[in-house]
């Protein structure tokens, strides 16, 4: 087992979910556009099945752009509405609201012809870290939800409006990540969803410089000055440790130290923008 899980999670956030369903209209389910199927949890999504969601590929910004297009044709092809957003800088946030329009059209003219005006309620669902409280912010523009950069900081319960026909719960819903698959596992803590003391960091690195050697090799070589053909994958990372100065006093290589440089980097796109997962992965 590549993370340390406890039994209980998933029950806990089933239960969760189901409340929160009472009073959702739409879903905007968040995925990290550098693993849009890895950070997808279609057991807890099957909860919700009764409501429309969105697929927010969030964090486009760091994903691999050709990728990004690829991810939304799948998605487009199971005929799923999809988007890729940068809640930071709030690209694309717009059409969120065209595509709910749209989705929850009949519901809206129902309730028009009864001269009633239909308030569409959004939910926000998403694996730990993914960006649901900065989408949250830059929906709602307030600094009321928290944003942090560790998994979890979200507390307390609201609705914000948003306009005469929008509002939003200013607490998303945490979906708990799938972690049962050990490749799945690795690309979840590689891109920071799961929380740094439930894995070992110098064998995700290791692993995640496997999965990306293939699609990035150039990459990963242009941004540490070396030459992937000849080394391993634990060879790899010593050579990082030594470029980068990670030097124990016995002369050793720090391998932790290389290995959290190299997730820093990963995680900031600072090698290039990656996408870990591929169509063909499900
Ligand atoms: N580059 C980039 N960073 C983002 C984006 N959305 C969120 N972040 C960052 O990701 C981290 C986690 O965001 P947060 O909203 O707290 O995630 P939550 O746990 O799902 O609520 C923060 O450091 C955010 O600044 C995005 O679209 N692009
Ligand atoms: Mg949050």
């Amino acid at each position: 087992m590549i993370v340390q899980w406890y039994p209980g999670h998933m029950q806990k956030a089933k239960r969760e979910i189901l409340e929160l369903n009472k009073y959702v209209d739409l879903y905007l389910i968040l995925l990290d556009a550098r693993a849009p199927l890895s950070s997808r949890n279609e057991q807890l999504e099957s909860l919700i099945k009764d409501k429309p969601k969105i697929f927010i590929l969030n964090k486009a910004d760091l994903a691999d752009e050709k990728k990004n297009t690829q991810f939304l044709n799948y998605f487009e092809s199971i005929n799923q509405r999809a988007l890729c957003v940068d809640s930071l800088k709030g690209t694309n946030v717009k059409n969120i609201f065209k595509i709910a329009e749209n989705l929850l059209k009949d519901k809206i003219e129902e309730a028009r012809q009864k001269g009633r005006r239909k308030i569409v309620r959004f939910g926000v669902l998403g694996i730990p870290n993914v960006g649901k409280s900065t989408l949250i912010n830059k929906i709602t523009n307030s600094s009321k939800a928290k944003t942090g950069d560790k998994p979890g900081v979200t507390k307390s319960k609201q609705w914000i409006k948003i306009n005469d026909y929008f509002e939003m719960l200013d607490t998303p819903g945490i979906l708990v990540p799938k972690i049962e698959d050990d490749l799945v596992a690795i690309k979840l803590c590689a891109i920071g969803s799961i929380k740094d003391e439930l894995y070992d960091k110098e064998l995700v690195a290791k692993k995640t410089i496997g999965i990306i050697k293939k699609g990035y090799c150039e990459l990963l070589n242009k941004k540490y000055s070396l030459d992937f053909l000849n080394m391993s994958e634990e060879e790899y990372l010593i050579e990082i440790g030594k470029k980068r100065g990670c030097v124990l006093k016995e002369g050793k290589i720090d391998t932790l130290k290389a290995a959290n440089l190299f997730l820093e980097d990963l995680r900031k796109a600072k090698i290039g923008r990656i996408t870990l997962d591929e169509i063909g992965d499900r």
